[in-house]
């Protein structure tokens, strides 16, 4: 296996606009989103020493501990290694703070401090939660998952959460409650969408499960990673977690459960229904209409951005855990 080195992947990361947001640059955007993210995160980096750059970086990593806690046994190794944390802080997606992959440091604008999560629409015990509530009242475990994103890329990531199952079981969805729905932070003012030009899109972020896939083991609200709380740019506080699907399923920056009786409507199946489906299920054998997902560029070994070739396993390699929920 060789690692491909990418010459000054500090200064302009693979794709600076990504496969996914490239579809609003062809249509729609071409000029304000290329313009507005070269501004905001290009430029800065190219007259900054690298040294600094890594060390800005680990600042926004230098996260509130949250052990000791337990490995889940089950989610404890994987035959890929775990991706370094480096990487994982720094080659994200996370549209309202921009289109590329370079969004740390607009993250940084995110304001976690009192932080709610309104649960709430069909369920017998509504409930609105704050952080601290939330981790004293679902013991946290770690993780191990593979994730995959839509456009080919994919990490071994170590998790810090809880089941979704645990707080369906407390909030007690009602017979009638057929899907749940996720909503994420937005802000106008701050996140990105009058910054991009992109306030036509469906902000804010939404996703959303049937409550079955909510009910599976898999399924996970993440809180941490690499041992401490969530950097902003990786979702903080509370973010979902679903390594059978592809990235884009899992909401960051949650602020709002809703149980629905109707399939909610969702961000990317809202923008580009033809490439991007509700299920969204990892599958090798269902190419992206502009790409190939048999295999996956694996982002492991750091500090500079490098990748592997890898297989794409049906469910993520999960089918054990999922399968069933398709049949
Ligand atoms: N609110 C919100 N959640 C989001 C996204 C986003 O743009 N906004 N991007 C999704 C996509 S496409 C991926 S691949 C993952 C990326 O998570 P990471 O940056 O922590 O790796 O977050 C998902 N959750
Ligand atoms: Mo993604």
């Amino acid at each position: 296996m060789t690692f491909i080195h990418i010459p000054k992947s500090w200064q302009i990361p693979e794709r600076e606009v990504t496969s996914q947001s490239a579809y609003f640059n062809r249509r729609r955007f071409l000029k304000t989103l290329v313009g507005a993210s070269i501004g905001a995160s290009v430029m800065p980096m190219l007259g900054c020493q690298q040294a600094q750059f890594r060390e800005k970086l680990k600042a926004t990593l230098n996260q509130p501990s949250l052990e000791p806690l337990k490995t889940n046994p089950a989610f404890a190794s994987l035959k890929r290694p775990i991706t370094d944390e480096l990487l994982a802080g720094r080659y994200n997606n996370f549209y309202e703070f921009g289109g590329g992959k370079s969004i740390w440091q607009n993250a940084q604008d995110l304001p976690t401090e009192d932080w709610k999560v309104e649960v709430g629409g069909l369920v017998n015990n509504p409930r609105t939660y704050d952080l601290d509530d939330l981790k004293k009242r679902f013991p946290l475990e770690e993780r191990i998952y593979r994730f995959r994103c839509v456009e080919a890329w994919s990490m071994v990531l170590p998790w810090v959460g809880f089941p979704m199952k645990a707080l369906m079981e407390e909030v007690e969805p009602t017979s009638e409650a057929k899907y749940v729905r996720f909503t994420s932070f937005y802000d106008p003012q701050i996140t990105s969408g009058p910054r991009f030009h992109l306030g036509s899109l469906p902000w804010p972020y939404t996703e959303a499960l049937r409550i079955e896939e909510m009910a599976n083991e898999l399924a996970f609200f993440a809180v941490g990673i690499y041992g401490h709380e969530l950097p902003k740019q990786n979702g903080a506080p509370i973010r979902a977690v679903l390594p059978w699907k592809y990235g884009f399923k899992g909401a960051k920056s949650i602020v709002k459960v809703e149980f629905t009786n109707n399939q909610p409507a969702t961000y990317w199946n809202t923008v580009v229904p033809s490439e991007y489906g509700f299920e969204a299920n990892v599958n090798p054998n269902q190419p992206h209409p502009r790409w190939s997902q048999a295999t996956e560029r694996f982002i492991s070994k750091g500090p500079d951005l490098s990748w592997e070739m890898r297989e794409t396993f049906l469910y993520n390699g999960y089918g054990e855990y999922v399968a069933n929920l398709y049949a």
